[in-house]
């Protein structure tokens, strides 16, 4: 392995050579292979065989299935949407991998989407429909039959909307799985649906590539990290963030000799593969792209021939960050201006194939649309935009929507951004819904269905989604286990998982097109049934079954699929069909197209200047941790998806637990012992369920760090009950982006408690 300089500064870490919790499968085997992300839990997902083949529970009783089929389909174990093939042994799901064909597995899987497995044999599964008995919270139901349950929700629906209005009811949702609900609620009459992964996730990048360069990153993101000769990486904690295209395409990229620099207040596992490692100050990456950007200019380093193709405002934006030295970015980030020199120019040497990732979780400060437009601003200093090695342009294949009848038109206004008070917020905000609920302004919104979105750890501040949930007249969850948010719910609804259903085609943005198929493998256990049914049976006893012309979704995939000349029945067998390659970067012949206010690159962005904010990003300093106290931050684990896979049985064999890591240092100074158990108190005083402390050199003394997803409070989710704790308990406050109301969540301080 070549050598991998570190560059430590201020905070006085040092790598360790034990590979952290969590990340057990990172194994080094060579710098091209460090991450397995193939076949390494096979054995345990093989171990993870029930009954449940798709031959059992048919209407006709049938001989036992024998010998081994295969089915392509598409994952669901988190929304990376990666092409996958099972295999189903003797009636039983035997194993999951990689679709070969698939250019987002490029046939593997990474760890949570091989133990698949375990989300189909979870015995803690949602078996059957429930009705509320007891008070909201209490987890005390009666199991009912889906035309009870269907029809007490649907009763309630009517009702609300003949009080309030349809905008009265509202839908969360995350995921593909959401579609078909969306449709029935849209036929209803509401405006008004939001999911986690704009406000709470990827918005605030979002907005500030598109002020900058006209688009959004998008999903899957478009860097072209496989060709990066040399990639930056700004928290994007690659490695234990899984998403499996990236993961690998990250390892090729290490394989390759790119030069990679990592921005991290922790040592992470994409540190440890770094040429430059960044140990930041929490909260000040802003001062530091300020800075960078000028030693670009002031060096003369940036493309300028693109910058003077591409550029709108370069000369104003110059003057403004002239003053941002390496000098003035010391003191705020800890990096000294040596480092910051040397990485800059760096990065200078291998453009355009220099890529500073946009990052994905980008809520963290409340500044978050300023700190990823100055991402943008670099990515255009360094003319990557568009060029190979940076940032490709998507493509997509043309497959027609199924024609419906017009939605009626809404009398009342989205319910979350009243009078536009967050000006660039492009998606819906989970928040705003949530406040509207608690205030009823600027008017009540009075039942909440819920799909697939755990709302208690995916927003911030529980007290408050409590305090909305109780002034409800109707709270439906649609899940697959008894998750927290279903904990709440006065319906619960049990949905097949995606092993065991179809859902809508993922005609999917990419640098190549390719439409792929989720479809069942094996039945669904018990009386789950998929989404879109739930959403067809609803929208029946609703009164709106013009919205659903088709009788079953064989005959909606069949009839889009046809009208785009292509065979359902090719894509049943192959899981995916290829488009026509098309260019995708500039010098291929893609359009280099800005849709700005300008048309051009917005160095100095009039759209802000005009909304009344900073034309030019500009650098504030979060607040510091009072005395004692330790900035709380959260990140992924490779074996977990959010708070969704910790009862799954392979998974959780994988990993039961999370852990605080704390630096040594400061642990010997509290007189706290390394594997101990602890609890964090926040500044608002809630205490940690407890929670193991892991004493290391690889985090900075002045934060705190955990994997989130863990703490489950659920009594019925027997395996992950009380395992760890859940940062989205401690995360009390948040920081609203002015720009978009995202929330900022790294803004919580926290104390560390000995268990006696
Ligand atoms: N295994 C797994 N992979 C996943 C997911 C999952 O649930 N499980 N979820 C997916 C989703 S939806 C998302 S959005 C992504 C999230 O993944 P990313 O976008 O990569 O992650 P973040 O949560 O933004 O960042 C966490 C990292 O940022 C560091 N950090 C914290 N504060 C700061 C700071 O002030 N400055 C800097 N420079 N770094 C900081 C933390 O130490 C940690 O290493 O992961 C995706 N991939
Ligand atoms: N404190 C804190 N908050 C965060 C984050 C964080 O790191 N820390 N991360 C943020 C980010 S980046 C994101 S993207 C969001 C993610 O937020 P969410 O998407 O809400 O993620 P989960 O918490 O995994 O909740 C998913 C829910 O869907 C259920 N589910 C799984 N599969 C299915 C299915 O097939 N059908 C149905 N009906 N339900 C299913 C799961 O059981 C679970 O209850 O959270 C955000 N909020
Ligand atoms: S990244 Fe992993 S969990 Fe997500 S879809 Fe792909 S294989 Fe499944
Ligand atoms: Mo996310």
């Amino acid at each position: 392995m070549p050598a991998i300089v570190l560059v430590f500064t201020s905070a006085r870490i040092r790598p360790e050579p034990r590979v952290p919790l969590g990340t057990v499968i990172m194994i080094t085997v060579s710098r091209r292979r460090f991450l397995q992300i193939s076949g390494t839990t096979a054995g345990l997902a093989a171990a993870g065989s029930v009954a449940g083949g798709l031959a059992r529970g048919g209407a006709v009783a049938e001989a036992p299935e024998t010998g081994v089929r295969t089915v392509p389909t598409y994952c669901d174990i988190c929304f990376w949407k990666c092409g996958a093939i099972a295999y189903v042994r003797d009636g039983q799901l035997w194993k999951i991998e990689g679709n070969p064909a698939d250019p987002l597995s490029r046939g593997r899987l990474c760890p949570r989407g091989t133990g698949g497995v375990g989300a189909h044999v979870d015995p803690d599964r949602l078996k059957a429909p429930l009705v509320r008995r007891q008070k909201r919270g209490q987890e005390e139901w009666a199991e009912v039959t889906w035309d009870e349950a269907l029809n007490v929700v649907a009763e309630k629906l009517q009702k609300i909307k003949a009080e309030y209005g349809p905008e009265a009811v509202a839908l969360f949702s995350h995921g593909i799985g959401g579609t078909f609900l969306k449709h029935t609620l849209r036929a209803f009459g509401t405006p008004n649906m939001a999911a986690p992964s704009f406000a709470q996730c990827r918005g605030p990048r979002d907005v500030g590539f598109a002020l900058t360069f006209g688009e959004e990153v998008g999903s899957p993101e478009r860097t072209d990290i496989r060709n990066a000769r040399c990639l930056v990486l700004i928290g994007s904690h690659l490695g234990e963030n899984m998403h499996n295209t990236q993961a690998q395409e990250f390892a090729e990229a290490i394989g390759a000799g790119a030069s990679i620099i990592v921005v991290d207040p922790r040592f992470s596992v994409a540190a440890s593969k770094a040429k430059h490692y960044l140990p930041i100050k929490p909260g000040a990456d802003l001062a530091l792209l300020l800075a960078w950007m000028n030693v670009l200019v002031t060096e003369g380093l940036y493309d300028k021939e693109y910058v003077d193709a591409h550029g709108f405002g370069f000369d104003t934006f110059k003057a403004e960050i002239a003053s941002s030295t390496p000098e003035w970015a010391y003191p705020e980030t800890g990096i000294e201006p040596s480092v910051i020199r040397e990485t800059a120019r760096e990065m200078a040497r291998h453009r355009p194939a220099t890529l500073v990732h946009p990052g994905r979780h980008a809520t963290w400060y409340g500044d978050d649309t300023q700190r990823s437009r100055a991402i943008a601003l670099l990515n255009a200093l360094l003319g990557s935009w568009g060029r190979k090695g940076g940032f490709w342009k998507p493509v997509q294949m043309t497959v027609p929507g199924y024609p419906y009848p017009p939605y009626p038109k809404p009398d009342k206004g989205k319910v979350d951004n009243p009078n536009g008070k967050y000006p660039f917020a492009s998606e819906a905000l989970t928040t705003g819904i949530r406040e509207a609920t608690i205030t009823g302004a600027p008017y009540p919104v009075k039942g909440w269905m819920v799909y697939a979105t755990n709302l208690l750890q995916a927003m911030p501040d529980q007290r408050e989604t409590i305090r909305a949930i109780q002034a409800l007249d109707l709270l439906v969850v649609v899940d697959v286990i008894p998750s927290e948010i279903a904990g709440w719910a006065d319906v619960v609804l049990p949905e097949t998982t995606y092993l065991e259903r179809y859902d809508d085609l993922n005609v999917e943005w990419f640098r190549e097109p390719f439409v792929a198929l989720r479809q069942p493998v094996v039945h669904a256990p018990h009386a789950q049934k998929p989404n879109w049914w739930i959403a067809r049976q609803l929208a029946l006893r609703l009164g709106l079954g013009a919205y659903y012309p088709w009788t079953t979704i064989e005959e909606y995939l069949d009839y889009r699929l046809t009208k785009a000349g292509l065979s359902f029945d090719t894509l049943k067998k192959q899981g995916i069909i290829h488009g026509e390659k098309q260019p995708v970067f500039f010098d291929e012949g893609a359009e280099a197209s800005f849709p700005t206010a300008s048309r051009k690159i917005d160095f100095y962005s009039t759209t802000l200047r005009e909304a009344g904010f900073d034309p030019v990003p500009k650098f504030t300093r979060p607040e510091p941790p009072p005395e004692g106290s330790f900035r709380l931050l959260f990140g992924r684990a490779p074996m977990h998806s959010f708070s969704r896979t910790q009862s799954n049985p392979i998974l959780h064999d994988g990993m039961s637990e999370n852990a605080v890591w704390v630096n040594v240092h400061v642990a010997t100074r509290l007189g706290l012992t390394d594997g101990a158990y602890v609890r964090l108190r926040n500044q608002d005083g809630v205490l940690s369920a407890r929670i193991r402390l892991k004493a290391t050199e690889r985090i900075r003394p002045d934060c705190v760090y955990m994997v989130h997803g863990f703490g489950h409070t659920s009594k019925r989710l027997t395996r992950a009950l009380g395992k760890g704790a859940s940062d989205a308990q401690l995360v009390t406050r948040y920081a609203t982006d002015p720009l978009m109301g995202g929330t900022g969540m790294n803004v919580n301080f926290v104390t560390l408690e000995a268990e006696a």
